[in-house]
């Protein structure tokens, strides 16, 4: 008797490891990564990206405010402020690469920004470095004005190698507070050069606020998504340069259960997941949802995730624990005061288990201080484990490096 149950006992407790063993190594998903903040600068920040400026392997990072008259960037890793131009007002967006080929990346930026289309110039311009010095003021050209110029990005929509740039405005011109919903607004396109506007969408419902470059198709052009009270838009490119036109695939319709401005999305992303992908957004435009969708058959599945932040802006989707499951960044931009002491400032981050559409995902809040209006990703210690990098109007620029992962739990 006694040896039977012996060996039944070792039977199960080997069973258990079997499966244990199985559920690692068969694609499961990890723990939470951990974090831990650096401060870059004291700065009232709108948009942060990163890009190396100076060439010398190392992400540097750039923020714009809209109370600040200039473009500046901070120099990893000692976060040396350069200033590259000066005597602008109210740039309310940047996008950074490398057109020339020189190694120094040229930055494309917006400025003369409102929310009112009579009070805003919405210039655009492109400004290059000169003599291969990014710490020296650089050129910049004029390339567009257009009212409420308010997203840029670069992306090669004809695939022919050479990055388009492009220029989301913010509202069209009869769009006025407190909904924003009379008019229709516009993303256009330029080509290197000339810089001639061209048009993606000129029918857009109300607001517009991101538009995101994706390698949404396979081959060599990048398609778009774009974030606005329509919901989640992708876009599709046909045909070659100047006669290039656009096909539009609505993903979803987002947050569509209220008036506007609540409608919509306000910021997406996308990133791949096991053997397939995710989009994930938040919503409705400046909102207080998590979203993560999933594609069953030929629909998206919306599953909300999270609808506690304070103040929605953005969302960073990326793989921040190693396990090939994307995982979802949202800052929030609600300050504790006086009149709002439940305010929940900083950062949200979301872990994806393996099946995003039904697991559960691990929930960790990195930032409480600091009121965020932005995150992107980046390796800033080329450790090989994705940063993440932040501003908002908390006065802050704060790297937040990732760690590594925290442990298993016990019973995994
Ligand atoms: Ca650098
Ligand atoms: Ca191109
Ligand atoms: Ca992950
Ligand atoms: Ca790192």
């Amino acid at each position: 008797m006694h040896v039977k149950s012996h060996t039944l006992a070792t039977t199960v407790a080997l069973g258990l490891t079997v499966v244990f063993l199985a559920a690692c190594s068969g694609g499961g998903a990890n723990p939470a990564a951990r974090f831990q903040a650096h401060e870059i600068a004291d700065f009232n920040g709108y948009a942060v990206a990163v890009a190396d400026f100076n060439n010398d392997g190392r992400l540097d990072v750039m923020a714009n405010s809209l109370g600040m008259s200039e473009v500046s960037w901070y120099e990893n890793p000692t976060w040396e402020r350069h200033v590259i131009v000066e005597g602008v007002s109210s740039v309310v967006n940047q996008a950074i690469a490398d057109i020339n080929g020189d190694g120094i990346p040229e930055v494309a930026f917006q400025s003369q920004f409102a929310m009112q289309a009579e009070n805003s110039e919405g210039l655009n311009w492109i400004a290059m470095s000169q003599g291969g010095d990014p710490t020296m003021p650089w050129t910049t050209q004029q390339i567009d004005a257009f009212p409420t110029s308010h997203h840029v990005a670069w992306a090669d929509l004809d695939g022919d190698g050479e990055l388009e740039l492009i220029n989301a405005l913010l509202i069209g011109e009869e769009s006025v507070r407190p909904a924003y919903d009379e008019d229709q607004a516009s993303i256009f396109w330029y080509g290197q050069g000339d810089w001639n506007r061209g048009t993606v969408d000129d029918q857009i419902p109300g607001i517009i606020h991101r538009v995101r470059p994706v390698k949404w198709d396979p081959g060599s052009r990048d398609q778009l998504l774009v974030a606005s009270f329509e919901g989640i838009g992708l876009y599709r490119a046909i045909g070659m340069g100047a006669d290039m036109t656009f096909e539009k695939e609505l993903i979803s319709s987002g947050h569509d259960s209220e008036p506007a401005p609540r409608l919509g999305a306000s910021d997406v992303g996308m990133g791949a997941s096991g053997s397939g992908r995710i989009v994930a957004s938040v919503e409705p435009w400046h909102g207080n949802e998590v979203v993560v969708y999933t594609q069953e058959g030929d629909s998206w599945q919306r599953r909300v995730l999270f609808t506690e932040i304070g103040s929605g802006h953005e969302i960073a989707v990326l793989d921040l624990n190693d396990d090939g499951y994307a995982d979802i960044v949202a800052n929030d931009q609600s300050r504790v005061t006086g009149r709002n002491p439940d305010a929940t400032p900083g950062v949200h981050v979301f872990f994806s288990p393996e099946d995003p559409a039904t697991g559960e995902w691990i929930y960790r809040r990195i930032e409480t201080e600091s009121a965020m209006n932005g995150c992107v990703g980046g390796d800033m210690n080329e450790d090989g484990r994705p940063d993440l990098i932040c501003t908002g109007s908390g006065g802050k620029i704060i790297w937040y490096e990732n760690l590594g992962n925290e442990e298993a739990e016990a019973d995994m």
